[in-house]
């Protein structure tokens, strides 16, 4: 924490919001103690809650945001998710148990007696699989609309999840396709939860083609950002189609991460994610109620401020690069509104923009995907 405060420093803005969060105790401040000892003391939804506070400090921040009805749906949803994705990521597991754990994972969470030990890489996610009855009790209590919509998301993941473990991503389109699965879906779902609970809070017409944007948006923003960790664990979610045209292997990128040619790689994948901008702005500009619009501002805007800080940066192929805490803190003390949110995506936008310098390979396709991207914000700011 302090860390973070002196990250902060010179941004009292963001100095007061960090304190007022970890006074207010829901976002960064979550109980001490280790989740498996939470887990005899508090009831079911209190150990969900607390659950949520240690996966993820800040997306539980962000979920105070929301409207009460739907805090437990998406709470619920979120930590579905974790454990889906705790299983995906546990490389462990041989392929004999992980797929079917995988494909059959929607039907194992309907079922109370489900539970799973040693799996995760982390000690909280291990807790979570082992106390699932407790996320299965909360989930149970949810409105059928919500259940329905939660089983058929994980049943879709857990199938393109299951499909990806022996499927390589070259071209685009299985980065396109990978993103879907694991977080367009997510998307999809908390844009379905939102109708349930209001009819009128996203008046969109393509829904699900546009909310699959937001997800890729933050989807592919965290891949790339990711790069070196990734690279470290043996990971790899960038399209080989792209990076073969700067280098033979992945990590050579990280042999030379100053060289021009990583750099364009490194550009090439930003651009990729610059292409979902456009979407993302048409499913603000239709999120009418203010409390879910502040939930889905908040990533958004964290993930436009990640891709500025990562563009034509070295640092992105040795170590991972983050934007502060203090930022996300400050987006979700104040009231950001749909101006805010197009101020910040300029903002960040103009940013790139200076640093894609004419010389650079891929120079004009760049260019040309900023353009799109400061019309699309240009555009819909009038017609606000
Ligand atoms: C996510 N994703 O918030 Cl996808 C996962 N932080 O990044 Cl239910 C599950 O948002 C759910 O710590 C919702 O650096 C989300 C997205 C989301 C989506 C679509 C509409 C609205 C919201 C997250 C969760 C973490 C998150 C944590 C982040 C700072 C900002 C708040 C950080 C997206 C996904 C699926 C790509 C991981």
């Amino acid at each position: 924490m302090l860390l973070t405060l002196y990250k902060s420093a010179l941004r009292p803005l963001e100095i007061k919001a960090l304190l007022k969060l970890k006074i207010r105790g829901n976002g960064y401040a979550p109980h001490t103690e280790p989740l498996g000892q939470l887990a005899s003391q508090l009831d079911d939804k209190a150990f969900c809650y607390a659950a949520l506070g240690k996966v993820s400090r800040s997306f539980s921040a962000v979920i105070q945001q929301l409207p009460n009805e739907l805090k437990d749906a998406v709470c619920i949803f979120y930590l579905v998710l974790r454990a889906l994705d705790t299983i995906e990521d546990d490389m462990t597991l041989q392929q004999d148990i992980k797929q079917p754990l995988l494909l059959n994972f929607y039907k194992h969470s309907q079922d109370e007696a489900f539970s799973i030990s040693g799996i995760g890489d982390n000690a909280d996610y291990m807790v979570l699989l082992e106390n699932y009855p407790k996320v299965y009790r909360t989930f149970s209590n949810l409105n059928n609309k919500t259940k329905s919509t939660i089983v058929d998301i994980t049943r879709q993941m857990g199938s393109g999840m299951s499909e990806f473990t022996d499927k390589k991503i070259i071209s685009v389109d299985d980065f396109d396709l990978y993103c879907h699965y694991v977080a367009g879906l997510v998307g999809i779902g908390l844009t379905r939860l939102f109708l349930a609970f209001n009819s009128l809070s996203v008046t969109l017409v393509d829904t699900d083609a546009v909310s699959n944007s937001m997800g890729l948006f933050l989807q592919k923003t965290n891949i790339i950002r990711d790069y070196y960790e990734d690279l470290d664990a043996d990971r790899t979610f960038w399209p080989k189609n792209i990076w073969s045209e700067y280098v033979d292997k992945l990590e050579d990128l990280a042999k030379n991460p100053k060289s021009e040619t990583s750099l364009a790689c490194l550009n090439h994948m930003i651009t990729d994610t610059l292409r979902h901008i456009p979407d993302c702005i048409e499913y603000m500009r239709n999120v009418k109620d203010n409390k879910i619009f502040r939930f889905t501002a908040v990533p958004q805007i964290m993930a436009i401020a990640t891709l500025a800080k990562l563009y034509n940066n070295p640092k992105v192929l040795t170590d991972v690069v983050k934007v502060r805490k203090g930022l996300a803190a400050k987006l979700m003390l104040y009231n950001i509104t749909l101006n805010d949110l197009f101020r910040y995506f300029w903002k960040n936008i103009r940013i790139i923009e200076k640093k894609n310098n004419p010389g650079m390979p891929y120079h004009h396709e760049t260019k040309l995907m900023i353009d799109q991207v400061k019309n699309s914000i240009n555009h819909k700011r009038y017609q606000q």
